[in-house]
């Protein structure tokens, strides 16, 4: 074992002892600090000594009582301030920077700013949470300005419950914006954004505006325009109306998003003048509104194109304090140094960027729990803020969001793996390790249109690989690992679907769980049947009745949970374990037939049909198999089609087809695409198409009905390159 194995490991023993030292529950690690190591109790009274607002001492009141004259003394204070005048040498001279000093007599607060004050406090609450104290001193500050996350998914909006959480949890991991866009609020895009929000809604909104105030967060609310905005003074006038609208509910901060759009809406010079008409009449007006926020159509590397000029044109047009979101690279990406510099020579401003991760719209039947790496850690300058796009999964978007949050106040000493592990004793203490069980197995996306994927399964990567390697030889002691982390994925299993720690976690991951169960124990009868316990023919017919149970019941688990119409089912384990086993599986059962002369089953997995294409962009979409419908997974991008291109759907037997239906979101020209069946591959039958009344969907005719097919494919047919979305292509089998 080297060096650094060793350490690794003797820090980590340090940290999961039970009565590890308070700082260690601090998150954002802090930039600096001093310790005696020395814990106390937190006393049963203090006496708070402050001027600062009533919610930057809030979090302290919840502790111990706040007692004129106790002999405890907090003292809470932000420079220039009488109090904090000793302190200025020690107080970081940045934005949000605090320090603290924690003794037998008290403790003493200083922020650099009001919100400096708070994250101290925050810091402070974060060590009680034993209600222990431990003699040290801390200065702090963050190294990127913005931290959050902006709720921009496509799906389920987070519900309002959900929203006042998520705000309370940005307080203590001192993240300082929320951005409102879900795209699935009708009042933020179209049709409706330039209506009032109706009472209840608007309710609601006051409430998150308050819970946002109190803990330290800038709430902006964005909104998404510009499929339907027309370019004339009354659009303008009535996106305005809206806003004022909006800051009668107590926002303060705005944000205008032109993403996912086509059409007139896309014009970079309009939109420009659009903000800066927002900037001039309405925000710099109001005195006590942010700054304005705008993401661009061209938000990513991969659909700008310098010839377009349309980042130019904002770089030059908009005005300099209005900030212009970015994903980097391509839609869901990783930031690293060269592509921030890359965007911000062209929109002449530090990028705000937008981190399309843990958001799983584009792949809803995965839970993303890993770790969070990959972004660069030299970037802090270089950015203007960092926010993630999340999971409609609020309580576990959790894990990612906590070390996001780690990630942007300190990237110098951020480490992806221990940041990882305090997230998971943060949102489970008691029953973290579980957590992490099936967290490590629950990491990847799978393939996806957009290419992003995460390792998983890490810890036993080497023992998967070894197994992987030869299926048709595994070492015994490498089954009895296998066998042994299978167990521990049931085990945690079990637990976590009965845990009532933190309800709202068990009931997102709950699918997951019964999916992660029934892997579990599928490894473990394929591992009885590799090493039958005693070596009889009879264990393993058993065992491999068992294998195909849970085979059947994986396959059902999908079928039932998650049912939304763009990726349904439910996912997990599917980089590295269930390939392994299944691969065990297979070899297991060819050896069983060689040397008992019989021919069971070796197949794996119940999605048997595939796809071809010619088509670049859908060539890693997925196709699914769910009751008798097979479908090409959709893509949200726009797809390019040149002469000759098809996308075929290949199954594994044939069969009749009841109907087929083909979305590529516009009406199409006859003789354009065309959809053929054919029993061989070679031989083809046009199916007749039907346009739906006044929507882009075509369904088979009748005269479809009874043929039977193994293959089914559209082919463009058309001349030179055309463009569609790609929507659907689903086959029905009778
Ligand atoms: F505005 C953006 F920065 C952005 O990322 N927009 C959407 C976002 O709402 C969504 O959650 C995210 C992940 O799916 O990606 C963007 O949505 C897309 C992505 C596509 F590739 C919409 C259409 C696409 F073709």
């Amino acid at each position: 074992m080297n060096r650094t194995a060793i350490t690794a490991i003797s820090v980590s023993m340090l940290l999961s002892l039970p009565a590890a030292a308070q700082i260690s529950f601090i998150n954002p690690v802090p930039q600096q600090t001093e310790s005696s190591g020395r814990l106390f109790n937190a006393p049963e009274e203090w006496d708070i000594i402050s001027s600062c607002p009533e919610y930057v001492t809030a979090p302290l009141t919840r502790f111990s009582a706040d007692t004129d004259g106790a002999e405890f003394r907090v003292t809470v204070a932000i420079r220039g301030e009488k109090a904090a005048r000793k302190y200025s040498a020690l107080i970081p001279d940045k934005a949000e920077g605090y320090y603290i000093k924690v003794s037998g007599t008290g403790i003493t607060v200083m922020g650099n700013n009001e919100r400096g004050a708070f994250y101290g406090v925050k810091s402070i609450e974060s060590m009680l949470r034993e209600g222990k104290l431990e003699e040290c001193t801390i200065k702090d500050w963050p190294e990127v300005a913005y931290r959050g996350t902006v709720e921009g998914f496509y799906g389920t909006p987070w519900s309002h419950e959900a929203r006042m959480g998520q705000l309370e949890f940005y307080g203590r991991n001192k993240m300082n914006v929320y951005l409102y866009g879900p795209k699935d609020d009708p009042y933020h895009s179209v049709p409706m954004w330039r209506e009032p929000y109706p009472e209840k809604e608007a309710e609601d909104i006051k409430a998150l505006v308050q819970k946002a105030k109190e803990n330290g967060v800038i709430f902006y609310w964005a909104i998404h325009p510009g499929q339907d905005i027309k370019w004339d003074g009354d659009d303008t006038q009535k996106l305005i109306s809206k806003f004022e609208s909006m800051y009668n509910l107590g926002i303060r901060a705005f944000a205008v998003f032109f993403d996912d759009i086509s059409g007139e809406g896309t014009d970079a010079a309009r939109q420009a003048g659009l903000l800066n008409t927002i900037n001039r009449q309405f925000v710099k007006e109001k005195k006590d509104v942010a700054p304005l926020i705008m993401c661009p159509t061209e938000y990513n590397r991969a659909w700008s194109d310098d010839s377009s000029g349309y980042l130019k044109t904002l770089g030059e047009t908009l005005d300099k304090d209005i900030m212009v979101m970015w994903t980097g690279n391509s839609v869901v990406h990783c930031i690293d140094r060269p592509s921030v510099e890359w965007i911000n020579s062209r929109i002449g401003r530090k990028a705000y960027i937008w981190w399309n991760y843990p958001v799983n719209d584009f792949v809803r039947d995965h839970m993303l729990l890993g770790p969070v790496y990959g972004n660069g850690l030299d970037i802090a300058e270089e950015i203007s803020a960092f926010v993630s796009n999340p999971m409609e999964h609020p309580e576990a978007s959790k894990i990612a969001l906590y070390s996001i949050a780690d990630y942007t106040w300190n990237m110098d000493s951020y480490d992806s793996g221990t940041s990882w592990t305090r997230a998971l004793k943060d949102i489970l203490p008691g029953q973290w390790e579980q957590l992490e069980t099936i967290a490590s197995h629950s990491s990847d996306l799978g393939p996806n249109g957009h290419a992003f994927r995460r390792d998983e399964s890490m810890k036993i990567t080497p023992l998967l690989e070894r197994l992987e390697g030869a299926p048709a030889e595994p070492a015994e002691e490498d089954i009895m690992a296998l066998r042994r982390e299978c167990c521990a994925i049931e085990t945690a299993a079990d637990i976590l679907l009965a845990s009532e720690e933190n309800p709202a976690l068990t009931e997102e991951l709950a699918p997951w769980l019964l999916q992660a169960k029934a892997v579990a124990e599928y490894g473990q009868s394929v591992c009885t049947m590799v090493c039958p316990l005693d070596g009889r023919p009879e264990d393993f017919m058993t065992a491999y009745m068992r294998a195909r149970a849970l085979q059947v019941r994986m396959y059902e688990i999908d079928a039932e949970y998650n049912d939304n119409p763009y990726q349904p089912g439910v996912k997990i384990a599917g980089l590295k374990l269930l390939p392994v086993i299944n691969a065990l599986f297979s070899s297991a059962v060819e050896r069983y037939n060689i040397t008992y002369g019989k021919s069971l089953s070796t197949m794996t997995g119940f999605n048997p049909d595939t796809m071809e294409t010619t088509v670049e962009q859908l060539s890693r979409q997925p196709v699914r198999t769910r009751g008798k419908s097979v479908s090409v997974s959709p893509s949200n991008e726009v797809v390019t089609w040149h002469e000759g291109d098809h996308l075929t759907i290949v199954l594994k037997k044939e069969c009749r087809l009841e109907r087929i239906t083909v979305d590529l979101g516009a009406v199409l020209q006859a003789g354009d695409f065309m959809v053929e069946t054919s029993r061989d591959g070679l031989e083809w039958t046009s199916a007749a198409m039907v346009q739906e009344e006044g929507s882009s969907r075509y369904v088979s005719g009748k005269g479809l009905s009874g043929a039977s097919a193994g293959y089914v494919r559209i082919t463009y047919a058309g001349q030179g390159d055309r463009e569609t979305y790609f929507r659907n292509f689903t086959i029905v089998k009778e």
